[in-house]
């Protein structure tokens, strides 16, 4: 039994669409899918929200394959380790209160539990703008697949609409500073209304801000993970990873009450 190469085609055809067009009203687009967006994903799709994940690369899981320096182990501290439990994530206690894991453990873990809670995720797909209406309120992304962006092919972009953008693009905080560039006079909900930008290493105090950085930092946009401290000016921390879940968790908590 054979089957044709243009129903191969149809195939993939038809299913992207459906979802594609399944996709074009979320509820949530979360922006960027390593540890943080794929964590705030996961538990905004237990709430039955509908939720995608745009990542630009072939791949989700951002900075975390790696682990340390290419080392493939990650750290995490105690606060953290309900969250990982929950993805079924084995750790090794270390040193008081910290555990290492594998960090390739962790992205497919992690990647499995958010896609069976019916997260949608689109890779390859670049967020390059964001849908603003009456100027004031950002109301959807605009995307471009990452290899025109790569060519710089001049192609225009799609959209999608949704209710709340989430900024997890890591140390670029590549959302919240198109928007500041795009509107320049507009006051982001920082100390100075603008991107106050990331710190040197400081791995204590990078981890301890990072939850309370995890917020709505525009109207409908907050913003998680490594770009929260890159948008509120905290240090970074190296590769102590439990911050990235617990802020991930954070943003969606949030985002569940504001579509309450
Ligand atoms: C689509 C985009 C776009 C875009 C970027 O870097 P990430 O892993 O981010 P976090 O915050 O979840 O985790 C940070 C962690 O990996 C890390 O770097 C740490 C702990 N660093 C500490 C230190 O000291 O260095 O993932 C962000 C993802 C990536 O996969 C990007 O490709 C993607 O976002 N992305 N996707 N459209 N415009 N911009």
């Amino acid at each position: 039994m054979g089957i044709s190469e243009i129903e191969v085609t149809r195939g993939i055809l038809e299913g992207f669409t459906r979802d594609f067009l399944a996709a074009l009203k979320s509820d949530v687009a979360v922006v960027g899918g390593g540890p943080s967006g794929m964590t705030c994903a996961y538990y905004l799709a237990g709430e039955g929200l509908k939720v995608s994940v745009f990542e630009r690369n072939l791949h989700v899981g951002g900075g975390m394959w790696g682990g340390g320096m290419l080392f493939p182990r990650i750290v995490i501290q105690e606060e953290a380790r309900a969250i990982l439990d929950s993805f079924k994530v084995r750790l090794e206690p270390f040193s008081e209160g910290y555990y290492v894991g594998d960090s390739v453990e962790t992205v497919s873990k992690v990647t499995a539990a958010a896609v069976d809670a019916g997260v949608k995720i689109w890779v390859g797909v670049s967020v390059e703008d964001v849908l603003i209406r009456e100027l004031e309120k950002v109301a959807g992304v605009v995307l471009n697949w990452r290899a025109v962006e790569l060519a710089q092919l001049h192609v225009d972009p799609l959209a999608m609409e949704a209710k709340l953008v989430v900024d997890a693009t890591g140390h670029e905080a590549d959302v919240v500073r198109t928007i500041k560039r795009k509107i320049p006079d507009c006051i982001l909900n920082t100390t100075t209304g603008d991107v106050l930008g990331e710190m040197p290493m400081w791995a204590e105090v990078g981890e301890s801000m990072i939850v309370e950085n995890t917020r709505e930092v525009y109207p409908n946009v907050l913003v998680t993970g490594m770009a929260a401290n890159a948008v509120y000016g905290a240090p970074r921390m190296g590769a102590i990873f439990g911050g990235m879940f617990l802020s991930g968790k954070k943003a969606a908590d949030l985002a569940i009450e504001m579509l309450k």
